[in-house]
């Protein structure tokens, strides 16, 4: 027989029993799960010093957290803005600038001896309208679009002068293409509202064509902050197809440059470096591939920069939701590994690897877990292979 007391004291006992249990889950769940930088890691731009700057993204509102800057600053010495250089950000309608935010993120690089690629200036996308595009919807002349760029770039790389070693002057200006062209003007995005309002007025006789302005914005470039390397940057940049019109323009435009009465400098390229996004995909990755893209662009007598490097899991038709197993997380680190055994191979012509994304938690396409660390901020297998490919493919 239990008596009242008894009782009393063995609700307490299990209610202080389950109060501990609970505790303890607690902590054991905030072990598992509190994203935390570890800054004892190698450094990944300390390792690749000798061969090309590493970089990653930011976002200005995350330069006030100090574990992420310390972690930054840890791996990588040049840093992309991941949206707030883009036109859309800097410039909303004609003769109206809002630096603010990029301001943010290039003070904090300088003032953390990071260095700055500009992301970007002419593209079809995340673009204000002024600038191509006339206020009753219709497209402006190619005179009037010419006009806008000159200013727009003159404002913006003036602005970043000194301040950016790099721009990524065109932005992915190509499109569905299959064949291996002969012509690169052939398989450009016709539909950019850039070339609509290039071929508006073009003289087709004198061979004008919508595909002007990617000339125009080099040479706008150059003029306005003659320090910064120039590229022309675009994704599926393995594709046969693509890898060749890339190549084929920087040929063109830089022998156009040459008799160009506006180039000062004989000896200098005006498209510098062809930037491969390097977007890819686990399941359909060749890094053989990668490898004739790069021998193609050397080809062409220019650098080379990985511009937005990641992997996520899968395919783009068959997408990857849930972590990575661990079988899985190697077979993204060999790819990783595989990579980075080619970057080195050809690091006399590559300035830079930047990845697009710090943490899987952090990245675009953070679903298929597509970078070096994951949603605990710690280093997954793809981390361990990027400092040392060679080991980690031997081991794996
Ligand atoms: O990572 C960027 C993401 O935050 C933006 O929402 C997106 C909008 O277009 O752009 C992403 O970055 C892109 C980059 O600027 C150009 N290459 C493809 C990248 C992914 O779309």
């Amino acid at each position: 027989m239990i008596t009242l007391p008894q009782k009393r004291r063995r609700l307490a006992q299990g209610l202080v029993f389950l109060l501990v249990q609970a505790l303890l889950f607690l902590v054991s769940v905030g072990q598992a799960t509190a994203a935390k930088w570890d800054l004892s890691l190698p450094s990944l731009a300390n390792t690749y010093k000798d061969d090309f700057m590493i970089g990653n993204v930011m976002n200005p509102n995350q330069t006030t957290d100090d574990e992420l800057t310390a972690m930054f600053k840890h791996q990588y010495n040049l840093v992309t803005a991941e949206n707030d250089m883009k036109p859309q950000y800097l410039s909303s309608a004609k003769g109206v600038y809002n630096f603010a935010n990029a301001d943010t993120l290039v003070n904090w690089a300088k003032a953390k001896n990071i260095k700055v690629h500009g992301h970007t200036l002419v593209w079809h996308s995340q673009s204000a309208p002024w600038l191509t595009t006339g206020e009753d919807g219709k497209p402006l002349t190619r005179t009037a679009a010419k006009a806008n760029m000159e200013e727009y770039i003159h404002k913006v790389a003036g602005h970043f002068k000194g301040k950016v070693i790099s721009w990524d002057v065109v932005n992915e200006a190509f499109d569905g293409g299959t064949g291996i062209p002969t012509d690169w003007k052939s398989v450009l995005r016709k539909n950019s509202p850039w070339y609509i309002a290039y071929e508006n007025g073009a003289d087709k006789k004198k061979g004008e064509s919508g595909a002007d302005y990617i000339y125009d914005a080099f040479v706008f470039a150059r003029l306005a902050d003659p320090g910064a390397t120039l590229y022309y940057n675009d994704y599926n940049e393995t594709d046969a197809w693509k890898r060749e019109a890339m190549a084929l323009m920087a040929e063109d435009l830089n022998a156009q440059w040459k008799k160009d009465q506006r180039n000062a400098d004989p000896n200098r390229l005006l498209v510098e470096a062809l930037g491969m996004q390097a977007h890819y995909w686990t399941a359909n990755l060749n890094v053989n591939d990668v490898e004739a893209t790069i021998t193609r662009f050397i080809k062409a007598g220019v650098k080379v920069g990985v511009t937005e490097l990641d992997i996520p899991y899968g395919s783009y038709s068959k997408q990857h939701t849930t972590p990575l197993t661990k079988e899985e997380e190697r077979f993204q680190a060999r790819l990783y590994a595989q990579l980075f055994k080619v970057y080195k191979k050809y690091a006399n012509s590559i300035d830079r690897v930047t990845f697009w994304g710090k943490a899987d938690s952090q990245s675009w396409r953070g679903q298929g877990s597509p970078v070096l660390f994951d949603r605990t901020f710690a280093a997954k297998q793809a981390f361990d292979a990027v400092i040392d490919p060679e080991g980690f493919l031997e081991a794996n």
